[in-house]
């Protein structure tokens, strides 16, 4: 898979490599417990790895695989369960994403499959490698893994950003950021996209401290809004760019400090959709409710220009359960694009693409997670979004009747 969030490959210092947008040092040789494990990391003047966007989980577990999979090693990455039960890193309290295609799924003796994580296992996060690195909740002293470090900030604040999604927050968040602060942060994503920016709070002094944000690359770019003082989420609502690129700049004068900010951004596709299909970040895809078999559904998709969902990236995947599960849909099952049946174990699209294999995209199931999918066989050749596999890709009898999602052709 290429790293679609990566414009560019990072420089990165020894020990360091590139892994995709990231730097990261994979440290093999040790197996310890998570806070000798952080200690290792502070050693090079870094941190466990933050895992934070569906891409970076990609690009890591590709390297993994590549690489280090005969080393069957497990990995620390940054994250902790908080003693309020909720999964954040380690910077800032920010929330862990939960769901697919984070959380790896086991399937119990009962046949109902769970999603990590679970409530009376451990309480830092890591990647172990019987789990097919997926997010898997471990004990934080018990367990012994090899850290996956990343380099610790070079700067105070600011940054350069090319991932399709993210987020940063002022300096110390959430605590009060310093005085005399002048941060600036770029986001450059895919030419033929377009980023829309949320913010999860807002919050400066309200005379000299102000965040601008510019429709462009640098600070020459026009300025599409300047806050200062407090603002809700609401009130701030969504800021979007003409083109692939935004300027960020935060300043704060000498006296008066609050909390800050804390902003997201997305990517979506800069092309509209063709009729009759919605636009999920960088895909267009449409919604049948209609429940039919596999090969019904295919043709019913030509019917409207389009083949059974094709989905090669897995921020589509994250976008479209994101979608599942906030509208109220999480309870269907769908087909997507993607089978088997003209030669085994072969998955393809409708036109020909080969569908991505492995960690994040397919579930895994087994009382441990030991199985992945796909796991049929020459009786499972068709790929479903299964609701009572979390949505995850997972191979399925094509004589089901399900409902399904298009993709244009
Ligand atoms: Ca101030
Ligand atoms: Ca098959
Ligand atoms: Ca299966």
């Amino acid at each position: 898979m290429p790293s679609s969030g990566s414009l560019a490959e990072p420089n990165c210092t020894a020990p360091f490599i590139a892994v995709g947008s990231q730097c990261l040092f994979f440290a093999n040789d040790l197996t310890v417990d998570k806070i000798e494990a952080q200690i290792i990391c502070e050693a090079l003047t870094g941190n466990l790895v933050i895992i934070d966007a569906p891409q970076k989980l990609d690009d890591v577990v590709a390297y993994i695989k590549t690489n280090y999979n005969n080393l069957q090693r497990s990995y620390w990455i940054d994250g902790e369960r908080s003693t309020s039960n909720r999964w954040q890193f380690t910077t800032g309290g920010i929330s862990i994403p939960l769901g697919t295609p984070f959380w790896g799924t086991s399937k119990a003796h009962n046949g109902i499959f769970e999603q990590r994580p679970l409530n009376n296992s451990g309480d830092c996060l890591s990647l172990p490698y019987d789990k097919s690195y997926f997010f898997t909740e471990t004990s934080c002293d018990l367990d012994i893994h090899s850290p996956l470090c990343e380099p610790g900030p070079v700067t105070p604040c600011g940054g350069n950003f090319t991932e399709p999604q993210g987020w940063f927050t002022s300096p110390n968040f959430p605590n009060n950021y310093p005085s005399d602060s002048d941060c600036r942060w770029t986001v450059i994503t895919e030419d033929d996209t377009t980023l829309t920016v949320t913010f999860e709070e807002f919050d400066t002094d309200s005379s000299g401290d102000y965040l601008e944000i510019r429709d462009g690359s640098d600070s020459d770019a026009e300025l599409l809004v300047r806050l200062s003082s407090y603002h809700s989420s609401d009130d701030i609502g969504e800021i979007k760019s003409t083109n692939n690129s935004l300027y960020f700049y935060f300043h704060s004068d000498y006296y008066y400090e609050r909390s800050g900010f804390q902003l997201y951004w997305t990517t979506e596709s800069a092309f509209p959709c063709p009729p009759l299909y919605t636009k999920f970040g960088l895909g267009c895809y449409a919604f049948v409710f209609n429940p039919e078999t596999f090969n019904e559904a295919k043709i019913t998709c030509a019917s409207i220009n389009g083949q059974l969902g094709k989905i090669t990236n897995v921020q589509q995947l994250r976008q479209l359960y994101t979608y599942i599960h906030d509208s109220g849909i999480a309870d269907d099952s769908f087909w997507v694009g993607g089978e088997d049946q003209d030669v085994e174990g072969n998955f393809v699209f409708e036109d020909g693409t080969t569908v991505p294999l492995g960690t994040p995209f397919w579930g895994t199931s087994g009382e441990n997670s030991e199985v992945q999918e796909p796991d049929g066989n020459r009786a499972e050749n068709c790929v479903a979004l299964l609701a009572e596999g979390y949505h995850f890709f997972r191979d399925t009898v094509c004589t089901n009747q399900l409902k399904f999602i298009c993709s244009p052709i």
